[in-house]
């Protein structure tokens, strides 16, 4: 009888062991959610380039940005918990530059350099 006992024990122990395993790990394969949203700006050259991914790196929620000079197209990583489309949008044209079919800031657009105006062919 006192064995079991013991096994009763032991099978109860190692189940809810095997229990608040599964309900620890559960959490852990969720990694932390990020969107990518890829937007059409006004950029023309390696300087816009510098400029925009240092806007963008400071935007609250933004995991990374990068611009790709030759199509325009800039690449967000983004957490959508803490910012959306239409932030990074707006934090784009406040940089100065077009963002899709949404034009500039006009006073951020007048205060890029000249070799960075959208007048320019990309270069
Ligand atoms: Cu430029």
């Amino acid at each position: 009888m006192k064995i079991f006992a013991s096994f009763l024990l032991t099978c109860t122990l190692l189940l809810s062991a095997a229990t608040s395993f599964a309900q620890q790990a559960a959490p852990k394969a969720k990694g932390p959610a990020t969107e990518t949203l890829q937007l059409k700006t006004s950029a023309v050259c390696e300087m816009c380039k510098a400029r925009l991914e240092k806007a963008l790196a400071y935007e609250k929620g933004v995991q990374s940005a990068t611009l790709d000079v030759s199509s325009q197209q800039l690449t967000v990583t983004y957490r959508p918990d803490k910012t959306t489309p239409t932030a990074l949008r707006s934090a784009v044209q406040k940089t100065g530059y077009d963002a899709d079919d949404q034009l500039a800031d006009a006073r951020a657009y007048d205060r890029l350099p000249d070799c960075c105006k959208k007048t320019n062919s990309i270069h």
